[in-house]
C-alpha cells in the first residue's frame, strides 16, 4: 500500500495587486505557510509521496522558499510543472539546487520514475512555456504490474483548451491507477475514466474572491487490484468568502445575523440588497472591522421611497403598495418589514411584467 498527498496550483509569490503593498506581502507569507503546512501533513501522515501538479511558484524567490520546505518533508516530492510555473532552461526548476527528495519533470515528452521500493511508477510531463498542447496523448503505462501514477497539470474540462487539454477517453486508455492533476482552482470529487481514478484539489489557498471557501489537498492510499481511495483535507489557509445581505432598517445587524461563528481570519465580500435608508458604507466598514480580517463592502440597496413609487396612485399598483405599506407599518419586528419589503418587490416585478428580483 502506498500512501500520497496531492497538492496543485500553491501559486506562491502570487502578487496580489489589488492590495496594498504590505498587505500583498503578508498574503504571500500566508501561501508559504500553506506550502508549510502540506509538507507538515504530508510528514504526519507518513505519506510515501507528495505529488505537486503545477502551478506551485510564480515567483523564484518562492521557488527557493518551496525548495527549502521541501527539504524537510520526509515523502519522495514529484512535481510537474504547469503554465504559471513552466519548466525553463533559465528558469527556477533548471538552476536551483533543489534536494534529493525532489523530482521535476523537465520535458514534454512523457518520463516515468521508478520508485522500486513501492513497486511504483510515476509518470509525468512538464509545460517548456506558458502553454502547452496533449501531454497525455497516445500514453498507456509501459508496466501493469507497478502501482502506476501520473502527475501533470492540464485541462480534462475544456478540449479547446491551450493548457493541455486531457480527454478522459486518453485517461480511460492510460492503464494508470491514479492520475493527480492540477490547473483547475475548483476542485472536484475523485472522478473515474476506464480502471483510473482522476481528480484535481483545486488551489491549497484562496487568493481571491473567484477562490471562495475551504481550500486543501488529497490524501491517498493506493493497492494494486483495489479502488484508490482519497479525502479531502481541508487546509487552514485565510478563507475568501461572498455574502448578499438583505440591509433592512440595521444592515450592521443584519450582516453579524448571516454571519457564519468564527470569521474572524476570514476575507469577506457582503453584498448589501433589498429596500434601505441611504447606506453610509465607510461608516458600516469601520464599524465591523473587528469581526473579520477584511471586508469589502458593497452597497446594491434600493431606496426605500423607490420601493412605496405610485403609492397614492389611484389604481391597482396604488392599491397594492398602501396595503403593503399598511402591513409594514404595522410589523412587529425587522424580518416581518423585509418579507412585507421582498412581498412589494416580487409584487412590482409581477405588475411590470419583469423578472421577479433575486433574493
Ligand atoms: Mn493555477
Amino acid at each position: 500500500m502506498i500512501k500520497f498527498l496531492h497538492a496543485a496550483d500553491l501559486h506562491l509569490g502570487s502578487a496580489f495587486a489589488t492590495l496594498p503593498p504590505a498587505a500583498a506581502k503578508q498574503r504571500r507569507a500566508e501561501l508559504l505557510e500553506t506550502a508549510t503546512e502540506i509538507v507538515e501533513l504530508a510528514n504526519s501522515q507518513q505519506v510515501e509521496l507528495l505529488l505537486l501538479a503545477g502551478d506551485l511558484c510564480e515567483t523564484a524567490e518562492a521557488a527557493r522558499a518551496m525548495a527549502r520546505l521541501l527539504a524537510a518533508c520526509t515523502a519522495e516530492v514529484v512535481i510537474a510543472p504547469g503554465n504559471h510555473d513552466p519548466y525553463g532552461p533559465g528558469g527556477p526548476y533548471a538552476t536551483i539546487a533543489w534536494p534529493e527528495n525532489v523530482s521535476i519533470f523537465d520535458d514534454t515528452e512523457m518520463a516515468r520514475l521508478r520508485f522500486e521500493d513501492l513497486k511504483c511508477d510515476v509518470y509525468g510531463a512538464a509545460f517548456m512555456e506558458p502553454t502547452a498542447r496533449g501531454l497525455m496523448e497516445g500514453f498507456h503505462v509501459l508496466d501493469e504490474k507497478y502501482i502506476n501514477i501520473m502527475v501533470l497539470h492540464g485541462d480534462p474540462v475544456d478540449m479547446s483548451s491551450p493548457y493541455n487539454a486531457i480527454d478522459p477517453a486518453q485517461i480511460a486508455a492510460s492503464g494508470l491507477d491514479y492520475l493527480a492533476l492540477g490547473h483547475i482552482h475548483e476542485r472536484t470529487e475523485p472522478r473515474t475514466a476506464g480502471g483510473t481514478t482522476y481528480a484535481w484539489p483545486g488551489v491549497a489557498a484562496g487568493r481571491g474572491f473567484d477562490e471562495t471557501g475551504v481550500k486543501g489537498v488529497y490524501l491517498g492510499q493506493i493497492s494494486r487490484g483495489k479502488p484508490v481511495k482519497l479525502d479531502f483535507v481541508p487546509l487552514h489557509g485565510r478563507r475568501y468568502e461572498t455574502l448578499s445581505v438583505q440591509a433592512g432598517s440595521d444592515p450592521a445587524a443584519a450582516i453579524r445575523k448571516a454571519l457564519p461563528a468564527d470569521v474572524k481570519r476570514d476575507i469577506y465580500r457582503i453584498t448589501l440588497t433589498g429596500p434601505s435608508e441611504p447606506l453610509n458604507v465607510k461608516a458600516l466598514a469601520s464599524e465591523l472591522r473587528d469581526v473579520f480580517y477584511q471586508l469589502t463592502l458593497r452597497d446594491e440597496t434600493t431606496r426605500m421611497t423607490a420601493l412605496w413609487e405610485g403609492m397614492e396612485q389611484d389604481n391597482l399598483r396604488g392599491l397594492f403598495l398602501r396595503q403593503m405599506r399598511a402591513q409594514w407599518d404595522a410589523a412587529a419586528d425587522d424580518q416581518t418589514r423585509q418579507t412585507c419589503e421582498l412581498a412589494v418587490q416580487f409584487g412590482l416585478a409581477a405588475l411590470d411584467g419583469k423578472e421577479a428580483p433575486a433574493r
